[in-house]
């Protein structure tokens, strides 16, 4: 539709983007057979064809279903070439799409744990950094998310392997962020992990409130310092929160259909749209896991439209706040806005 078109041609920003849930079953399965990585498929019926897993991405029953495809999948990137393949076909699908700056999330441990070396990962990364801002004009960061299905000495070790190495000193690594299985592990399990990072002076955000309660976004901020929030789709059952996340100008990175294929909502009439609106609560729309999801960042914006019809003006709202939101510097924002 005509919308449509609109929506595409807004430029966009993406906060909230794992590099590995771009990971389309086609370059799957081209990297594993490349890396002689058997998927297991003895296992999982799913994994025997790229038509069978696209099947099985079709639905999750929740978080930790989906999870259990995205570790298994992450098993066939082996070096810095793999990285740099899978960002770069990001970065390029993002820039199809009018994304002009993406913020974007990886996994360290998960690599580190499977022994590939956290170097690999980041040259990996950062050579598509570098050509996808050459040959688009897209600018990217890097959060390191480190995984709450570890034990914090686990993230602990990330984090100082990375802090010592001058990543985040030298721009490499823009901030930290935490990720996988929620419910289990609340945020007052990773003080020390915060602590430490806004001690180097490190950005900070952390999924919260995607299946876990509202309190755990309230722990975020609290016990956390946490500057910015990934999900936060059950805030709105606080409203001394919701009060909070407005005053701080808190960012919540939302992901509709992310929120749907992991049936955190029933229908996308569910999301709380109207009331990140009507709220006035800082927020930006992402794709979180595209090739997982059902859509990238404009399929997202276009579901929103179908369903709740905004504005010209609504919709040139959210754009503003997502550059406003952004971890870029104010000369970027400048150009961005
Ligand atoms: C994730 Cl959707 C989602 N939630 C939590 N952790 C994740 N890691 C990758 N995608
Ligand atoms: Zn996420």
């Amino acid at each position: 539709s005509q919308f449509h078109e609109f929506l595409a041609a807004l430029p966009k920003c993406e906060h909230h983007l794992h590099i590995e849930g771009t990971f389309e079953p086609e370059l799957l399965f081209e990297l594993a057979a490349k890396n002689n990585i058997t998927l297991p498929a003895d296992k999982d019926a799913a994994f025997a064809s790229i038509e069978a897993l696209k099947a099985r991405y079709l639905t999750f029953a929740n978080l930790d279903d989906f999870l259990g495809y995205y570790y298994i999948a992450m098993s066939a990137l082996i070096d810095a070439a793999d990285f740099e393949a899978l960002a770069y076909a990001y970065f390029s699908k993002a820039a199809s799409q009018n994304v002009r700056h993406a913020e974007v999330f990886f996994d360290a441990q998960v690599h580190t744990e499977r022994g590939v070396a956290f170097e690999t990962v980041v040259t990996g990364l950062k050579a598509a950094q570098r050509r996808a801002e050459k040959d688009f004009g897209i600018t990217t960061e890097l959060i390191m998310c480190l995984v709450k299905h570890l034990p914090l000495p686990d993230a602990m070790k990330t984090f100082a392997h990375a802090r010592d190495g001058g990543f985040f000193a030298d721009g490499t690594l823009l901030a930290v962020g935490m990720d996988s299985s929620e419910a289990p592990f609340p945020p007052k399990m990773w003080t020390e992990l915060y602590d430490a990072a806004k001690a180097a002076g490190i950005k900070r955000t952390i999924h919260a409130g995607e299946e876990g309660p509202a309190d755990y976004v309230v722990q975020a901020l609290d016990l956390l310092d946490a500057q910015r929030i990934d999900h936060g789709l059950r805030s709105f059952e606080d409203d001394a929160l919701i009060k909070r996340l407005v005053e701080q100008k808190t960012l919540l990175t939302t992901c509709p259909l992310s929120n749907l294929k992991l049936q955190c909502i029933k229908s996308i009439s569910e999301f709380p749209l109207r009331k990140l609106l009507d709220s006035g609560v800082r927020f930006s729309i992402n794709s979180d896991d595209p090739a997982y999801f059902g859509g990238y960042i404009l399929e997202n914006y276009c579901v929103l439209q179908d369903t709740f019809g905004l504005t010209v003006k609504e919709w040139e709202s959210i754009v503003t706040g997502a550059v406003l939101g952004s971890w870029c510097s104010e000369e970027r924002k400048k150009q961005l806005l």
